[in-house]
């Protein structure tokens, strides 16, 4: 991508409603436009970003045998009315009508109507167990959105709905989401730690939270330090291993950690003292067993075994792929902007030209750029003539891991700089080696 024909609206000022460092970075760096209360905008850098972040969501699902769907956004109020929580949401929902009168609204999550697809088509325990997914916008009219896409009125969930026949055929299907959501959050650059949570208005009994330490995070939580350090299930992990996953969680599970709706004081204070963290987090998943809460109302039931119809068991997998970027960026930046983990930086690295128009510049940059992307990389050219200090400026804003750097000096002697970003090394190389050590 050549940054003069781009679109990436970067501030030079710090913008005043921001009140935390990646509400303000992405504004500044252009990833997204508030435009509404709470609604937003992602803007073409963002958006790299954040499908980024689908992508490996969606992997980890599909890896843990979820399958993708489509639901829509919007709903008709009488599943909901089904299901009794239509008049049990409150004022988070946004509820509209339509021509006919209809009560609609926007979806702020989606237990009825995957319910209702299940019991339109599935009838017999053979075609158990299934976990059906989408990433898909919500709308909850939060009384205080902020913190940009952080805590926003209209934001992304990747929602997954498991069905069962039995609790412990459930508590497997609990079990994968739970090992997919620590190696997604490991791929995504971040430690997150699932803790006991409360279970709200998707109800239920057994829940856990994905949290991710920060000091701007929302949710006050408690935990064992050693969670720091737990190993995350590998790439080869045997989803349908019933002993294999239980263990995994068994081990993520075996020491205290409890946000603040769930604390155990009395718990928290066995552990020893210099093992006690007591700190702020982001809260990037949720997932919950429900039982038969839904299929009981909505009549979901498949014939089992033994000839006779029983209610299935479910339970609601959420991650916030909206949230998950302002948290990747709490979690990795510095003075001068944000530093991408590679696996969702939204370029792989950045050529800049010093002096545009300067021919052996141009060529050595075309050179560079070409090579690289026939490589597949995803580059970007800043072939801009904005002054070479501006852009150094916006190339550490926008956090791009590898910088290219090509000035009159080092090109009339064959040579180019390789800045890393996170590290700030530099390093002066010949054209030809800086290109292999990104095409090898
Ligand atoms: N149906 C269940 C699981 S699919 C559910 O709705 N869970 S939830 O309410 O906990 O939301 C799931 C995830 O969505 C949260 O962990 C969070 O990452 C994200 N999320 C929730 N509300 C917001 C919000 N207002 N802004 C941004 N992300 C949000």
């Amino acid at each position: 991508m050549r940054l003069s024909r781009y679109f990436m609206p970067i501030l030079k000022e710090n913008p005043k409603e921001a009140e935390i460092v990646s509400h303000r970075l992405m504004l500044r760096a252009g990833m997204i436009r508030q435009q509404s209360q709470g609604i937003y905008s992602w803007l073409p850098l963002g958006k790299r970003v954040l499908d980024k972040v689908n992508a490996i969501i969606r992997d980890e699902q599909n890896r843990a045998g979820a399958i993708e769907l489509s639901m829509p956004t919007l709903q008709s109020a009488e599943l909901w009315q089904e299901s009794g929580r239509y008049d049990a949401y409150g004022k988070e929902m946004l509820r509209i009508k339509d021509r006919q009168d209809r009560p609609m609204l926007y979806g702020p999550t989606n237990e009825e109507m995957v319910t209702d697809i299940f019991r339109s088509s599935v009838k017999s325990y053979k075609d158990l167990p299934l976990n059906l997914y989408h990433i898909q916008l919500k709308f909850r009219d939060e009384i205080r959105p902020r913190f940009g896409t952080m805590r926003s009125r209209e934001f992304m969930m990747k929602d997954a709905y498991s069905f069962d026949l039995t609790r412990e055929a459930a508590e497997h299907s609990y079990n994968k989401m739970f090992a997919a959501y620590l190696r997604t959050f490991d791929r995504l650059g971040l430690r997150a730690i699932p803790m006991r949570a409360d279970t709200g208005p998707i109800g239920g009994k057994l829940s856990h939270e994905f949290i991710i330490l920060a000091d701007t995070g929302e949710s006050e939580v408690f935990c064992h330090k050693d969670f720091v350090d737990f190993d995350i299930p590998g790439e080869h992990t045997d989803f349908d291993s019933v002993e294999g996953l239980q263990a995994i969680f068994d081990k993520w599970t075996s020491l205290y950690a409890a946000t603040s709706e769930m604390h155990d004081e009395a718990a928290f204070n066995a552990v020893p003292e210099g093992d006690r963290l007591s700190a702020r987090g982001i809260e990037v998943g949720h997932i919950f067993y429900f039982g038969t809460k839904y299929s009981e109302p909505m009549g979901a039931k498949v014939q089992g075994p033994d000839g006779k119809e029983h209610f299935v068991h479910m339970g609601s997998y959420g991650i916030g792929p909206t949230r998950l970027v302002p948290a990747i960026i709490e979690a990795s930046h510095d003075n001068s902007g944000i530093i991408w983990p590679a696996s969702v930086a939204p370029f792989d690295i950045v050529v800049i030209n010093m002096k545009a128009g300067d021919q052996a510049c141009d060529d050595t940059c075309e050179l560079i750029y070409a090579a690289l992307s026939k490589a597949g990389k995803d580059v970007l050219y800043d072939d801009t003539d904005d002054r070479a200090g501006t852009k150094f400026a916006t190339a550490d804003l926008i956090g791009v891991p590898v910088q290219i750097i090509a000035g009159p000096r080092a090109v009339a002697n064959g040579e180019v700089e390789v800045k890393d970003r996170k590290t700030g090394a530099r390093e002066t190389m010949t054209i030809e080696a800086a290109i292999n050590r990104f095409v090898a």
